[in-house]
């Protein structure tokens, strides 16, 4: 029976893996192989007259990251990695690997991030490139039991639609039989229906596409939402969640990830401290003002630089709140005492900007206000708009992208580095 080879230990004795080969060394009568398994790396060392005839004839065409099975007994020694090595009794080769490869698994060549993402499958066979995925499993299982204990009900809803969701222009139009149809920009609105069936507490973690032109570290054109909406909650219920979450998913990493983090060379990783700050809409564009050249204007989007400009401030995960009801979605609600400003937030890492959210809008004339002073017609929104005449709750909820929370989670460079096959503007294969 194969065991992982992190789990073979000198205690094991004899014992049987399967992997690849990360290295060959032949110093002529001592063969050394390092064998590579998702959970680490083992060396297999071969004394060519002290192993049988059948391994020798078996070693010969072997080429590295080729797949192979080799049982044998398991020894102390110092100088290798884990303190063991195997002495082999069998070796089959089961996958010869094509030489020369696309991509140096070991890492001795450097490679582009181009390079890597078009044999992402010889990428994905590196150390680092798996602990960012491994850290990644572990922060979305993390999210499903963190909401399931909280009683959110798990949904998925379609990701072909007829109608935009967060606005026209980012929007990929497909070829539906003879209907003009879209690939989904968000699931807003089938949450917010679902909020007008009952279901209280849902969540989604799926596939938003957005028709970004740009190519930027920070977006994809098709990303990956982690997606909640509550009923009867207000807007600061759902920052309390998120932030919640946030703080769950750094200290669970914290906890199981140890391994994964020091293949990442992370050594300082920190747990975010609750409470975020929360900032004023306004407070925070006086304080981008006062370090770029030209100060930002009430009313205006937080762009790029000035996201960094607050971020150096603020060194942590923070809020803004109280937007300008002009520069957020229809659904956000507009606040009672100034419905010049909106009850939408955005969660900021000091980097980047991780998740957005409200408490949305739940009657239907004023939603249908809104849509129409967006300059959007109510009418392509008949679907949405009908659960809002027929008892819906008031409900806030928020969106997270999951690539931008395990980037910065990561100090990871280019949002490219946390999904295993991006599509960009360039970039369709693999
Ligand atoms: P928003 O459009 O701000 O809000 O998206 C929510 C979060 O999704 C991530 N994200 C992206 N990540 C990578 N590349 C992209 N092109 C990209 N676009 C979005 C970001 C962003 O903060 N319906 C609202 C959410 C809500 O109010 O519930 C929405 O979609 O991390």
């Amino acid at each position: 029976m194969r065991i992982p080879v992190s789990e073979v230990t000198p205690e094991t004795g004899r014992a049987e893996i399967c992997g690849w080969v990360h290295e060959v060394r032949d110093l002529g009568g001592l063969v050394f192989y390092l064998v590579r398994d998702r959970s680490g790396i083992i060396q297999v060392t071969i004394p060519k007259k002290k192993v049988p005839q059948s391994v020798l004839e078996n070693i010969r065409d072997v080429s590295r990251e080729s797949v192979v099975r080799i049982s044998g007994q398991v020894k102390a020694i110092d100088k290798a990695p884990g303190g063991r090595e195997m002495i082999p009794e069998t070796f089959e080769l089961i996958s010869r690997s094509t030489s020369p490869l696309p991509l140096d698994v070991v890492e001795k060549v450097p490679a582009d991030l181009d390079t890597r993402l078009d044999s992402r499958f010889l990428d994905a066979r590196r150390p680092r490139v798996t602990s960012v995925f491994s850290i990644r499993s572990t922060v979305m299982r993390t999210v499903h039991e963190f909401l399931f204990q909280r009683g959110f009900l798990h949904i998925s809803t379609p990701k072909v639609v007829a109608a935009a969701t967060e606005g026209g222009t980012e929007l990929f139009p497909i070829a539906y039989f003879e209907k003009e149809a879209f690939l989904n920009q968000s699931p807003q609105l089938y949450k917010q229906m679902l909020m007008g069936a009952g279901f209280e507490k849902v969540f989604e973690i799926g596939p938003i596409f957005r028709a970004e032109e740009h190519n930027t570290t920070k977006h994809l054109n098709e990303a990956t939402s982690i997606d909640v909406e509550v009923s009867f909650s207000d807007q600061n219920d759902v920052m309390d969640l998120l932030e919640e979450l946030i703080v769950k998913l750094y200290g669970t990493v914290a906890g199981e990830c140890q391994n994964a983090l020091e293949n990442l060379e992370i050594k300082d990783f920190e747990v975010p401290k609750s409470p975020f700050p929360r900032l004023a809409y306004r407070e925070a564009i006086e304080i981008a003002s006062a370090h770029l050249d030209e100060p930002i204007q009430y009313g205006d989007d937080i762009g790029t630089a000035a996201e960094k400009a607050i971020g150096e401030e603020m060194q942590q995960h923070y809020f803004i709140v109280d937007w300008p009801t002009e520069i957020k979605p229809y659904y956000a609600m507009p606040h009672d005492h100034d419905p010049t400003i909106c009850k939408a937030f955005d969660l900021m890492h000091p980097r980047m900007e991780l998740s957005s959210g409200s408490q949305r809008v739940h009657q239907h004339d004023l939603l249908v206000r809104q849509i129409a002073s967006k300059g959007l017609n109510p009418d392509n929104f008949e679907f949405y708009l009908t659960p809002f005449l027929y008892g819906m709750p008031p409900h806030a909820g928020w969106g997270l992208g999951a690539e931008r929370l395990v980037m910065t989670m990561l100090d990871l460079s280019n949002i490219r580095e946390a999904i295993l096959f991006p599509r960009d503007r360039h970039r369709l294969v693999p």
